[in-house]
């Protein structure tokens, strides 16, 4: 098949009009952002019309951004389920290009009045952040640079530097909005920027900080939709499907959520055409989310790769995977959150487990795995600290630090697998530089000594100790018995072998 994707092309979906003019600039031109806010975003424009079209940044990455150009910037959503595969064309992007090749224009895009939304999906990993010091990260050599001046390449750099701009030309008011994993994320990038700016000499800030106090506005949000990477397997159907060669579509399960705190400085879509709901309990949707979802969402990657299997529904298909994702749910994550209203745990719950084990979207253990310095920074230590206060031991939490310890950092003469192996980690080398003794070595050096999981965890002895045991039964005995051990500590019967 030749013809590629285009407007003007015959095809099986029918493709939007063009928006009339962008008002949203996008950080982070991934997977996640084409299936999520751009769908919203088509559905608001479908209801209601305006110029919210999307100019798309990629990081570094050229892949999207030329497929995109020669596409005419548009691409399909797969929504993937075991019923079928159906197609969606959101084409709600102006543009695109890569920041690290022209990281001035991220700067002036952000002063550009047309714009009145800048939405951020750079991951956790993104933000500059530094869970043991609890800020921006100084000692980052891209964010020193950053601070130095010259065009900057960090996200809170780019932020900062855009703002300072906008100031000066005129300070149009403006919203940003954080669409990561992350607690409070609107609060967390606003203190972010702000500490960046008070890094700057007084006479280079006061401006931006008098601006950001009257015209720029930081709602939090909670996002949620499975976006596996897309596989050449998911282009052909894609193609199949279309008619026409789709070189970026984007997987997506059928579930999606989008919960947003309502305080857009600029004028907003009606985002809630495509089902988001404006909420002033976003800290709670966030809660419910990281834990319930994303921490269980780990622990079964951990166990699964370390079990062998390449994707979180085979994970879940294993039964002492899906007992220990169970128990984690309904003994350490759910106590430690309240609901939002009109949310029913019980039937939030049914949906993880349908979702975990949708089986045609094929999510990756080494995908969830990925990153877990970071991402367990947010998922993890408010559950442990309130477990112990209700004089409960988190052992499954236990364990899942001792999983993603044996996958990133597996001690000498222990392979954890080729889909542990596949799982990226900013901090890999830093647990890997130096030689540890045994498991309670390692956790003490991981939590304790390079905090990577911030503060409070690391003055939980009893909490590293267990993590530390754990890890050599893993070593030792095999991730089976660790399981096995942590489901009869916290008083759950492992399930028996069929
Ligand atoms: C996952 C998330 O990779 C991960 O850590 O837990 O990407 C998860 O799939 C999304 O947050 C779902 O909304």
């Amino acid at each position: 098949m030749s013809a590629i994707l285009r407007r003007g092309a015959s095809l099986s979906t029918a493709i939007p009009s063009a928006p009339s003019g962008a008002g949203i600039l996008h950080l982070g031109l991934g997977s996640f952002h084409r299936a999520h806010q751009a769908v919203y975003t088509a559905a608001a424009m479908r209801a209601e019309g305006g110029d919210w079209g999307i100019v798309g940044v990629a990081s570094r990455s050229r892949r999207v951004v030329d497929a995109l150009h020669a596409q005419d910037h548009l691409y399909s959503v797969a929504t993937v389920s075991p019923a079928g595969t159906t197609l969606d064309i959101p084409g709600v992007h102006t543009d695109s290009y890569v920041a690290a090749d022209d990281p001035a224009r991220v700067v002036a895009d952000l002063a550009d009045p047309r714009i009145r939304i800048a939405t951020l999906t750079v991951t956790e990993n993104g933000y500059s952040y530094s869970n043991a010091t609890q800020r921006l990260d100084v000692a980052d050599p891209i964010v020193a640079a950053d601070l130095r001046g010259g065009a900057p390449r960090s996200t809170i750099g780019q932020l900062t530097r855009g703002l300072q701009r906008r100031a000066a030309a005129g300070g149009e008011p403006i919203a940003i909005l954080s669409c990561d994993n992350l607690l409070s994320n609107g609060s967390h990038t606003e203190k972010l920027v702000r500490a960046f700016l008070q890094e700057l000499p007084d006479a280079e800030s006061a401006d931006a900080l008098a601006y950001l106090d009257r015209a720029v506005t930081f709602p939090s949000s909670m996002v949620d939709r499975i976006v596996p990477s897309t596989t050449p397997e998911l282009t052909d159907r894609v193609a199949a499907l279309l008619g026409v060669r789709d070189e970026v579509p984007v997987p997506a399960e059928p579930f999606t959520m989008w919960a947003i705190e309502d305080r857009f400085a600029g004028g907003r879509p009606a985002w809630e055409a495509g089902g988001a709901v404006f909420t002033d309990e976003v800290g709670a949707y966030e809660l419910l989310k990281v834990r319930l979802l994303n921490g269980t969402h780990s622990l079964i990657a951990y166990l699964g790769a370390l079990r062998g299997v390449p994707t979180i529904p085979d994970a879940i298909a294993l039964a002492d995977v899906e007992a220990a994702a169970t128990a984690i749910l309904r003994s350490e994550y759910e106590p430690s959150v309240t609901a939002p209203r009109g949310v029913d745990i019980a039937a939030y719950e049914r949906d993880l487990f349908a979702r975990w084990g949708n089986s045609a979207l094929g999510h990756r253990t080494s995908q969830v795995g990925s990153d877990g310095s970071v991402k367990l920074g947010q998922r993890v230590p408010g559950p442990v600290a309130q477990a112990f206060e209700r004089g409960e031991f988190p052992h499954l939490i236990a364990l899942t630090v001792a999983a993603y310890l044996a996958c990133i950092a597996p001690p000498a003469g222990f392979d954890p697998g080729p889909h542990a192996a596949a799982m990226t980690d900013p901090a890999r080398e830093r647990l890997t530089a130096v030689a540890t003794r045994g498991g309670r070595d390692l956790a003490a050096r991981a939590i304790v000594d390079l905090q990577l999981f911030g503060e409070d965890l690391a003055h939980r002895t009893a909490f590293v100790d267990r993590v530390g045991d754990l890890l050599d039964t893993i070593v030792e005995r095999g991730v089976d018995s660790a399981i096995a051990e942590s489901l009869s500590a916290s008083g759950t019967l492992a399930p028996t072998a069929p």
